[in-house]
């Protein structure tokens, strides 16, 4: 199986926004008086903002109308957007400018595949906002990770088949909408254990590039920083 093209995940992967995501959580749970913390934030990765917000009410000790749950999730969202007005290039995660850079000096082709609809504000601030040959976000689909949608989107823009697309994620529901696309997937972080992954690593620095590539085609990425 030949690897044509690289979708990755973007919160976690490319950027810590992740962190953000966490502390924008926090402070509306602390608002309300609903238990949460970093263990039950992990459940959130890489799921819709408001699925998230179900998983966090499960800890509530009353009920919400939808109109309680829509006002919630956007002040949620506007906690989180204040938090992204501090971004910029500087916060993209270790290797990944190496890693893109060679991956576009061999002909790989390049997608972002994520279930955030801040997704192209994000991209914009860290200086990607033109950088990739396609994008799929949560604009874009009806059903976010684990479903595949994203990562379909993703490769039919790109127009490479899902066999010959390599995902990467943080996130185990983001593995999982991978392994429903028939694609590759190399976890890292917090889905570094997710054994349905083909390729595991720490974080995308210690990513083993060379190996990947020489058992799924002809590219060969020098990932050092
Ligand atoms: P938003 P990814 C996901 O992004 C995050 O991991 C997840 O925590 C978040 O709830 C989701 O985006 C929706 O984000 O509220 O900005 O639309 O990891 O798929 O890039
Ligand atoms: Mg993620």
């Amino acid at each position: 199986m030949e690897i044509k093209a690289v979708i990755f995940d973007l919160d976690g992967v490319i950027v810590s926004t992740d962190e953000f995501h966490y502390q924008a959580w926090q402070s509306l749970a602390d608002g309300e008086g609903i238990y949460f913390d970093r263990k039950i934030n992990d459940n959130l990765r890489g799921i819709s903002r408001m699925e998230s917000l179900e998983i966090i009410l499960r800890k509530a000790t009353k009920k919400y109308s939808d109109s309680q749950k829509a006002e919630m999730a956007a002040r949620k969202n506007n906690y989180y957007c204040k938090l992204l007005e501090k971004l910029s290039p500087a916060d993209l995660l270790p290797s990944v400018t190496n890693i893109l850079n060679d991956l576009r000096t061999r002909g790989i082709k390049m997608a972002v595949g994520s279930s955030s609809k801040n997704s192209p504000v994000i991209l914009n601030r860290i200086g990607l906002g033109t950088y990739f040959d396609a994008t799929a976000d949560g604009n874009d689909i009806k059903k976010s990770k684990p479903d595949p949608e994203v990562f379909l989107l993703a490769a039919e823009r790109l127009k490479i088949a899902s066999r010959h697309c390599l995902v990467i994620e943080d996130a185990t529901a983001g593995v999982e909408a991978a392994i429903n696309a028939k694609m590759y997937v190399l976890a890292i972080g917090q889905a570094k254990s997710d054994m349905r992954a083909h390729l595991r690593a720490n974080d995308l620095a210690s990513a083993d590039f060379v190996e990947i590539f020489k058992n799924h085609g002809e590219y060969q990425c020098q990932n050092q920083d």
